[in-house]
């Protein structure tokens, strides 16, 4: 068995000694090198796919909710709650069933992916859905954690960073350096916020190196590029479907002292891009397509040369999780009978 995140790593993570171990394996997943994109982006540079996608839950957030969860455990709290477009609610779920707490999760109604709402009710979350945005949840459970003894485990929590910084050391540990680019998607501005804590970290011990780092956000929901809130966001990439980032700032910041930026990607931008990875073999939801959809376009547009970079873009969840976009696109596939001549015909058929 792989040692569990925290034991691993523990020595670099800034965890109270009443942390539990609250593990389900997460973590180590692996970096999938693209060299036929490469080739399409014009070619001599390395390209990779960190596929976060690969976690028990489906979604990076679970380092970060092993040692928020863990921390909470710890210190004798009973019941967590978060706010999510999702991914956070089923981590959280799945780590507190782990833990033995009760996890509630506050939705915005009508705008989490099928998958998603499945794993938060699978493993026994109590689930509220909110009338209104993810950004409207997150100030009521803010609100309420003030109010009663309830953990919040959203990326408010500085142990979910903690966590989430562990990525950034396996990405330094496998290559044996840090990349010269990192591109990621931004909504609530955790995981942007840890990698680069995780990534100056590993440099100050070990002279890693610093990436300089692509933050995407989604056009319709791009607080970070147009400089303030967005009351009313809209994207197909609903795990991203965020206006008022917490971690805004650090984001910002992050960014810039890294040599980076943050930009926007349209929803085609991310269809498209989410279409090229699944014809890799990789298939990830739409938001996890960002990064990687920004990076081309940055490319294309001849704003990045990556000649002679590594480059390593973090897909950060499973494409399992969203099927619906998938579903509603794609045309019914044909019915036939049991019929051997039928099914011939068909599968000689020239495809387009
Ligand atoms: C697949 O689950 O905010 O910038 O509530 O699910 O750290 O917020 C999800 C965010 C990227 C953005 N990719 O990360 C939630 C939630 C996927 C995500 C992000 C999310 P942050």
């Amino acid at each position: 068995m792989t040692q569990p995140l925290l034991q691993r790593y523990r020595p670099y993570l800034d965890l109270p000694e009443h942390t539990q171990l609250v593990t389900l394996s997460e973590g180590n997943t692996p970096l999938i090198p693209l060299p036929r994109l490469a080739e399409q982006l014009g070619g001599g540079f390395e390209l990779y796919v960190k596929y976060e996608g690969l976690n028990p839950t489906g979604s990076f957030k679970d380092r970060g909710m092993t040692a928020a969860i863990g921390e909470a455990v710890g210190r004798g709290a009973k019941t967590v709650i978060c706010a999510s477009t999702g991914n956070t609610a089923a981590s959280a779920a799945a780590y507190a069933a782990r833990a033995g707490l009760k996890a509630v999760v506050l939705i915005p109604q009508g705008k989490v992916a099928a998958g998603k709402l499945a794993g938060a009710v699978a493993y026994g979350a109590q689930v509220l859905q909110i009338q209104g945005s993810f950004d409207d949840a997150l100030h009521l459970v803010v609100e309420l954690c003030q109010r009663h003894p309830i953990a919040l485990v959203n990326s408010l929590n500085p142990y979910r960073l903690e966590g989430q910084k562990t990525a950034a050391f396996e990405i330094c540990d496998v290559l044996g350096a840090a990349p010269d680019w990192l591109c990621l998607p931004v909504g609530n501005a955790g995981n942007i916020t840890s990698y680069w804590m995780g990534f100056r970290q590993y440099n100050q011990l070990q002279q890693s190196g610093l990436p300089r780092i692509l933050g995407v956000q989604a056009s319709g929901a791009a607080p970070l590029v147009l400089g303030h809130p967005v009351e009313h966001p809209e994207t197909v990439a609903t795990a991203i479907r965020i206006g008022r980032p917490a971690r805004g700032e650090q984001a910002l910041q992050a960014a810039e002292e890294s040599g980076g930026r943050i930009i926007a990607v349209s929803d085609e931008q991310i269809l498209a891009m989410q279409k090229t990875l699944a014809s890799e073999g990789i298939w990830v939801e739409p938001a996890s397509a960002a990064g990687l959809a920004g990076f081309a376009a940055e490319v294309e547009a001849g704003r990045i040369q990556p000649r002679g970079k590594r480059v390593v873009a973090i897909c950060t969840g499973h494409g399992l999780k969203d099927p619906d976009i998938i579903v509603k696109s794609m045309p019914t596939p044909p019915q036939i009978a049991v019929n051997l001549a039928l099914i011939e015909e068909a599968v000689l058929a020239p495809t387009i």
